[in-house]
């Protein structure tokens, strides 16, 4: 199996063949990324996910001129809310909900404004979306079966947010036998101590759940 490339990363060098390999952007939607979104309606604080944007958009464009498979993953659920458990709807008894109005439309319904992907990183012709109604890209998507007919092995893993969906989506896809890259600076968390954290477990213990690299060194690989 050609492994062409080789990126400085922590625990140790990660070594992957483009070809084999897809860019997975984790949920850049307007609700959590945007000023006057539900995420900042909840107190959130966007700027510390939205300094993901630019390094971000630089590894986009190096993947997508590369030829890499680029996959993006929204989350959200139908608008009858009939893949939103109950444990989901109801959790922390918040005072907007999935599915009531929110500032971009209904909260996490696919078809909304606050649902879509931000305008810097939208997806061109070509590019899978993945509607996800969990945290993880694997349950209940097609993105399992999208990895295996484009024969991908390996996976570079940016989004938000770092310790929720970046995270049970790396999880999941080690389990899967995947090997996965989190670019340190194209994740974002609300929280920059669990920011910090998430990163630290991903690369702790020789790599328990995989690698993680600057995106400079990414970029360094791929030029
Ligand atoms: C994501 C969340 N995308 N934090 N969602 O991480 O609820």
């Amino acid at each position: 199996v050609a492994e062409s490339l080789s990126v400085e990363a922590a625990p140790y060098r990660f070594s992957f063949d483009p070809a084999e390999t897809a860019l997975v952007l984790i949920d850049m939607q307007r609700d959590f990324l945007e000023p006057g979104g539900f995420g900042e309606s909840l107190g959130n604080d966007v700027e510390q996910l939205r300094r993901t944007i630019a390094p971000l958009r630089a590894v986009l464009d190096a993947c997508r001129a590369a030829g890499m498979t680029v996959i993006h993953t929204r989350e959200g659920h139908l608008p009858d809310l009939s893949d939103c458990p109950p444990s989901k709807l109801l959790r922390g008894n918040p005072s907007m909900r999935i599915g009531d109005p929110g500032p971009k439309g209904r909260i996490l319904v696919r078809g909304e404004e606050g649902h879509d992907i931000i305008e810097e990183l939208y997806p061109v012709a070509g590019e899978p979306v993945i509607d996800k109604p969990g945290k993880g890209a694997f349950y209940a998507t097609g993105f399992g079966d999208l990895l295996t007919a484009r024969g991908i092995r390996r996976l570079v893993v940016t989004g938000v947010t770092t310790e929720v969906c970046v995270h049970t989506t790396v999880r999941e896809a080690n389990d899967r036998g995947y090997e996965c890259l989190v670019l340190s600076d194209c994740v974002g968390s609300y929280f920059p101590q669990f920011q910090q954290a998430g990163l630290e477990m991903v690369a702790a213990q020789g790599g328990i759940f995989g690698w993680t690299a600057e995106s400079a060194a990414f970029l360094a690989a791929l030029a």
